[in-house]
């Protein structure tokens, strides 16, 4: 409950942030040098020379890996990364595989190894998959790390998330109840107690709602993680106030939510939303990847669909299918999302990248490096027995600030 609570209020300040102008002042400071083009290449991309560095005589190289190429949340991540890394005057690389497969990102950690970079940061398409390539990059000297999306606990020195598993899921099922109830989100409002009031007054006991997740990979560590928060708080919620939400899998399995895998691929997301239109079961998509978001905004809004859709969205991909002014939030397919600034998630795990391998951080429970100002600690993963850093707060996006995020995110 206390978590919960936390979390709320973490939400509600960070809206009147957003509210009073513009987040958080590293967001502005980032977005002067917003670069969203999407880099698809694999070969080495090391661009520093435009950055302010401080002098090294012996630059190390960081590379920042994402799930696959292509993927403008990579991109803005990478776009943090770098200026964290070059800040300290040492070298930054953005390196992905063509596929969103753990198999290729294995290949390309192999490869850089070799090359003898220092550390490689990943965004993992599978947690386990990098347990023995961690004995190559040890026995080189070279630093494993995660962010975004695990790697095993017993295979990196830090892992960096934006805000807490539970904090998002819980959320995205808020933000569909209130969505499905055609309650608007207010700045600074408690979204926990307004999707319980509406399941109090038994708002959809005559249509319970059905849920829909359009994923990334079946085997993707966060998205599964935020999607086993959203299985234990819709439990939670059916049982203090059954009959409202229904059960998309009736008699078939444990979930109570229609799950579909886009593999964080455009194509098979857009494949994927148009399943859930022609089954045409689903209330409410909840997305928690962008990449599916995207898609399902476009595919939902294309076909004219009465599902509405929420989740994890980038003001630039989303602004089409959010709502433009105060009459129409609900005529939008998702009247309000949620994120988190993207900028700053990238550059903390640089800066968690160069500190580990200056040997000044070592992810410990306690070890702390410090980024423009701020220190951050390494505190026990809830999700796992390994540590977690925790960037930040995660960001409601609605119409009050749509205008003010889409040339950041
Ligand atoms: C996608 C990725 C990433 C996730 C975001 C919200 O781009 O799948 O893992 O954190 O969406």
């Amino acid at each position: 409950m206390k978590k919960l609570l936390a979390i709320t209020l973490m939400l509600a300040m960070l809206v009147a942030m957003v509210g009073c102008g513009g987040g958080d002042s590293d967001s502005s400071s980032s977005s002067s040098n917003a670069d969203t083009s999407t880099d698809t290449s694999t070969e080495a991309n090391t661009d520093s020379s435009d950055a302010e560095v401080t002098e090294s005589e012996d630059p190390e190289t960081h590379v920042f890996m994402f799930k696959s190429t292509g993927n403008l949340f990579g991109d803005l991540m990478y776009q943090g990364f770098k200026e964290a890394v070059e800040s300290t005057g040492n070298l930054a690389e953005y390196q992905s595989p063509a596929e969103t497969t753990a198999a290729a990102q294995v290949a390309l950690v192999e490869e850089l190894i070799n090359k003898g970079v220092s550390s490689i940061t990943i965004s993992a398409n599978d947690a386990n998959a990098f347990n023995a390539i961690s004995k190559l990059a040890e026995s080189n000297g070279v630093k494993l790390l995660s962010s975004d999306s695990a790697i095993d606990p017993s295979v990196r020195v830090g892992h960096t998330i934006p805000t807490t598993i539970d904090g998002v899921g819980t959320h995205l099922v808020y933000a569909a109840i209130m969505i499905l109830a055609e309650e608007s989100y207010e700045k600074d409002m408690d979204m926990k107690a307004k999707a319980e009031e509406i399941l109090a007054n038994d708002t959809f006991a005559d249509d319970p709602a059905v849920i829909g997740v359009l994923s990334a990979t079946t085997t993707s560590p966060v998205q599964n993680l935020w999607i086993a928060s959203m299985e234990r708080e819709l439990v939670r919620l059916n049982e203090a106030y059954p009959g409202n939400i229904a059960d998309a899998n009736e008699g078939s399995d444990d979930s109570m939510l229609d799950i579909k895998y886009g593999n964080d691929d455009p194509q098979d997301s857009v494949t994927q939303a148009n399943a859930f239109i022609s089954e045409d079961k689903v209330d409410v998509i909840v997305s928690p990847t962008t990449v599916g978001m995207f898609a399902a905004g476009q595919q939902l809004q294309d076909g004219g669909s009465e599902i509405k859709l929420t989740g994890l969205g980038l003001p630039s991909e989303m602004a089409n299918f959010m709502p433009n002014g105060p009459d129409d939030e609900f005529d939008a397919v998702c009247p309000f999302m949620m994120l988190w600034n993207v900028i700053d998630l990238g550059a903390v795990s640089g800066a968690a990248a160069v500190a580990s391998v200056e040997g000044t951080f070592d992810g410990s429970v306690g070890s702390s490096f410090e980024y423009d100002g701020t220190t951050y600690t390494a505190i026990e993963d809830p999700d796992s027995d390994g540590s977690v850093i925790v960037v930040g707060n995660p960001f409601v996006f609605f119409q009050g600030n749509m205008d003010e995020w889409g040339s950041i995110l």
